[in-house]
């Protein structure tokens, strides 16, 4: 997949490939439909790739989020699935992969991410707090303000800029945090949220001096951190790969040394954990866990399986083995950047540096003519569903959503398509396929228009809005 420089043998060639650490033993068939297809196909989903079904899509890289291959150990790992309603032998399983991996003591099993997020919210936040974190996260963000709660935005400057080469585009801005604690007051924030990567900013690493900075500077006031660990594997390799001091280092050995900063962490196991379903919140502070034990039977299900399958939760303490083995980040991250690499070499405007999980098409610069408020990374997507059956996800202003107080759209910076590769499921002819599809839409950019909104649900409506193209 990339090209190494030769170390030990003969330089006669002056690359050697790498490839995935990994062979397929069972295959998903997959079809492109013909053009007048996928016209309708979309025309039905409102111009929302959301709304399209699956079966209508060639290359599916609307999220890497339950959509990865699990490895034959993991379904194997379903059959010992212990379904008794309370202590399954999988929930002490995953206790045990989760407190190696992690390091955290108290665990608390979810349906899925935003299950967690929803325990954290509701266990910490009071009506009238301020949660800062590095950019938002749409189900997070949502979450803290149900709780009652207003999230600000402490991320460094360079993450709202697409072109802005710096590594560590994750990280928070001890500054802007330390001025906002000194305004509002450290009462009022119950916790940092801190993600690791920033998947709204590009899939960006946080780097490990900042986050030990950043729990220095919270001990000072008494704030604790809690970690979107989502993609905290992905975050290990980069700074494996660019931080002094962690070339020699293990993937496992960052990510624990890197959560050891934090007070605790929830989890959508659909991404990282390499798992199609499932999630969790893992704390340290006891009483912490006790709240959230209390209302994950509400919400969830018993504090053994949350929402999950006794299977399910073999498959994720599996994949959380799998998921820090340092080949299988490399291969999944190299994947990332070999799209990435294509569409820089035709100059198509992606964010840079490259991330963890996703190409994020910059649909501000590519359409250029298409003002915000008639959604172009919206249009991006639907343009390239159109041309190829590729199906990718609108990161911009319909995501951002709209102020709870004025009513008004959000206009974030970033106006993204994203591309958004699932683990160990596509290989690089797919990759291929799906870069020459973006520059034939690039190409065709000075004909295209906008859209707009004609159905917006209240909450999360990029998930359900639905659009129409402006004639
Ligand atoms: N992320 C994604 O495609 C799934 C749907 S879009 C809301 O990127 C982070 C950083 C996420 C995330 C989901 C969740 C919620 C929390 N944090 O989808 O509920 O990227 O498992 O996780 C999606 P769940």
């Amino acid at each position: 997949m990339t090209t190494h420089k030769y170390r030990t043998m003969g330089q006669q060639f002056g690359r050697r490939s790498w490839a995935e650490p990994w062979k397929i033993k069972m295959v998903e068939p997959i079809r492109m439909m013909s053009a007048e297809e996928r016209q309708r196909a979309l025309d039905e989903a409102g111009y929302n790739t959301f709304l399209i079904r699956s079966e209508d899509v060639y290359i599916d890289l609307l999220t890497d989020s339950g959509t990865s291959a699990m490895s034959d150990r993991q379904w194997a790992g379903l059959m010992l699935g212990d379904e008794a309603y309370a202590g399954s032998r999988n929930y002490y399983h995953l206790e045990e992969a989760i407190r190696k991996y992690y390091g955290y003591r108290h665990i608390v099993p979810a349906h899925q991410g935003r299950g967690a997020e929803h325990l954290i919210s509701r266990a910490l936040i009071q009506p009238g707090d301020v949660i800062p974190g590095n950019m938002y996260f749409t189900t997070t963000r949502l979450h803290q303000e149900l709780a009652g709660g207003t999230f600000a935005d402490v991320i460094v400057d360079e993450a709202h800029d697409p072109s802005s080469r710096s590594p560590f585009k994750g990280n928070v801005d001890l500054d802007k945090l330390k001025a906002l604690i000194e305004k509002v007051g450290a009462k009022k924030i119950p916790y940092v949220s801190l993600a690791g990567t920033v998947n709204m900013a590009g899939g960006q690493p946080v780097s490990m001096a900042n986050v030990k900075a950043l729990r220095a500077l919270c001990d000072g006031y008494g704030i604790p951190v809690y970690l979107d660990a989502t993609r905290m594997a992905e975050n290990a390799f980069f700074i494996q790969e660019q931080e002094e001091g962690y070339r020699d280092k293990s993937i496992a050995e960052i990510l624990r040394e890197f959560c050891s900063y934090t007070a605790g962490a929830w989890m959508s196991a659909k991404k990282d954990n390499l798992v199609n379903i499932g999630g969790w919140l893992a704390v340290n502070d006891e009483r912490v866990a006790e709240k959230a034990r209390n209302l994950v039977v509400v919400y969830e299900g018993l504090q053994t399986y949350g929402g999950m399958a006794g299977r399910d939760m073999e498959a994720v303490a599996i994949g959380i083995g799998e998921m820090v083995e340092d080949d299988h980040i490399r291969s999944r991250v190299q994947q990332v950047r070999y799209l990435g690499q294509l569409l820089l070499d035709w100059e198509i405007p992606i964010v840079e540096p490259i991330g963890g999980h996703a190409i994020f098409l910059n649909a501000r610069e590519f359409y250029d003519h298409i003002p915000q408020d008639q959604f172009p990374a919206q249009t991006l997507a639907a343009q390239l569903y159109l041309d190829s059956g590729v199906r990718s996800m609108e990161r911009g202003v319909v995501s951002a959503g709209r102020d709870p107080r004025t009513g008004d759209h959000r206009y974030p910076r970033l106006e993204l398509t994203r591309l958004t590769i699932p683990r160990r499921v596509y290989t690089q002819a797919h990759m291929d396929v799906v870069a020459e599809s973006v520059k034939i839409v690039y190409d065709a950019r000075r004909e295209t228009k906008g859209m707009n909104m004609v159905y917006e649900p209240e909450y999360l409506r990029f998930f359900q809005a639905r659009f129409r193209p402006i004639d």
